[in-house]
């Protein structure tokens, strides 16, 4: 063992460095309250420290930090959607990220890979060529690309899929496709949120959020926030923001808000290192499979939604089968490869495919929710966008669009055709 391990382990002088504080009580009162401690909620708190001069914040996590979507998802990071806004915000977050491990000082292993939609089929082509030209309009690197191209970036691939399934036709390129490492998108934006100041809190829930006013004469629901009740006690805040993903549902029936949101488990899978072969992440939302190859080798892999309402993070035989199968149609070298592990993460479907996020009718009540299956790549886009609408009280340009108020109004934002996972 190097000689520099023993004396940092065993020196009290070199005790290990924690990233950020352990408060053990939350004080009386906060200026801002924010549930859920995983990417969303603390880039969330960093932006409002950092960029809003509001650092009077507490993180309430029920868990451990990242633990639910940020920890349980394939680390996908892309701006190829099909509507103008959809587009134009996830655009802001690929630009985020880009400069994220410099802007919070910590390795997140960004690396940009170029992002493959494989296309099966003429109508699958045409969705691609909707979405190329939505992109370049908006400046972002999108472009259909045949299977010679294909072919020449993805040697390995079976264009046909071994006859079983339908050929590739062609496919979306998106270059500035990347991957990072999603524990350390959550843990830097914690380390940088309580460099400013938030106080964060694990293992602490949220049993009750109170409200003044409430629900009114006319049955509508509104009033103000004055606070959360947790089990660490009461703490007074006049603007409280939900960000808990998949635990949405009972953190709005605190409030009385309604959302159209339904929670099913998404499934992903790990498998043994290998050698470097695959630099670009592959996507076929036919086959239900996106697969990327790791820093460390492994190919991270997943699949579509499960089928059913559940809030539940178990993982099925059923999946790792039916990913496994798919996988092998597109690389069918795949056959000898070891499955290490497999998980699920719970997605807050929406009807459209798009977020919720904003101001809701109760005054100093934030909602940043209906993540589906594309909240990872949101991260910083989300945290920043939130805190400008919570400093302001009013939907930050970005997010207008994606205010609850809109399932009201029939103004869906139709993202379906950019989702990579099949539902
Ligand atoms: O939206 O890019 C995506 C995605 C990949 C895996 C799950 N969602």
């Amino acid at each position: 063992m190097p000689f520099g391990l023993i004396k940092f382990g065993l020196s009290k002088k070199y005790s290990e460095p924690r990233m950020f504080r352990k408060v053990e009580q939350p004080r009386d009162a906060y200026d801002v309250v924010i549930i859920g401690g995983g990417g969303h909620g603390l880039a969330a708190a960093y932006y409002l420290a950092n960029e809003c001069g509001i650092t009077n914040v507490a993180v309430i996590e029920k868990g451990y930090l990242g633990g639910g979507g940020t920890g349980r998802n394939t680390a996908i990071v892309r701006s190829n959607y099909l509507t103008e806004d959809g587009a134009r915000f996830y655009q802001k977050s690929v630009e985020l990220f880009q400069d994220l491990s410099r802007t919070l000082d910590f390795n997140m292993f960004y690396s940009q890979r170029g992002h493959f939609t494989m296309a099966h089929s003429p109508a699958s082509l045409r969705t691609q060529r909707w979405r190329a030209e939505v992109n370049k309009h908006l400046g972002i690197d999108s472009e259909v690309v045949g299977r010679d191209f294909i072919k020449k970036m993805v040697p390995e691939i079976d264009l046909d899929c071994g006859g079983h399934q339908p050929p590739i036709h062609g496919a979306l390129f998106h270059p500035p496709g990347a991957i990072a490492r999603h524990d350390a998108v959550a843990w830097a934006y914690a380390r940088g949120a309580d460099r400013k100041g938030v106080d964060i809190f694990q293992q602490t829930a949220v049993t009750d959020i109170e409200i003044e006013g409430g629900v009114n004469m006319s049955g509508n629901v509104g009033g103000r926030v004055v606070g959360v009740h947790t089990d660490k006690g009461f703490i007074k805040a006049g603007k409280v923001l939900s960000a808990v993903a998949g635990w949405t549902p009972q953190i709005q029936r605190m409030v009385g808000l309604r959302t159209p949101l339904t929670i099913h488990p998404l499934q992903a899978m790990v498998t043994e290192p290998l050698k470097p072969w695959l630099n670009t992440i592959v996507v076929s939302a036919s086959l239900h499979t996106y697969v990327s190859q790791s820093s460390r080798g492994e190919l991270v892999t997943g699949g579509s939604l499960d089928p059913y309402e559940l809030t539940s993070t178990r993982s099925t035989l059923e999946f790792a089968e039916g990913l496994s199968g798919h996988l092998m149609d597109l690389f069918p070298f795949l056959g000898d490869i070891k499955v290490m592990r497999q998980w699920a993460g719970l997605c807050d479907m929406t009807p459209d495919f798009s977020p919720i996020m904003g101001v809701t009718p109760i005054k100093g009540f934030y909602i940043d929710a209906g993540w589906g299956t594309w909240g990872f790549k949101a991260t910083p886009v989300s945290g920043y966008a939130m805190a400008h609408t919570i400093a302001n009280d009013a939907d930050h340009e970005l997010i207008k669009a994606f205010n609850l108020s809109r399932f009201g109004k029939f103004r869906l934002v139709g993202e379906k055709g950019a989702a990579s996972v099949g539902h």
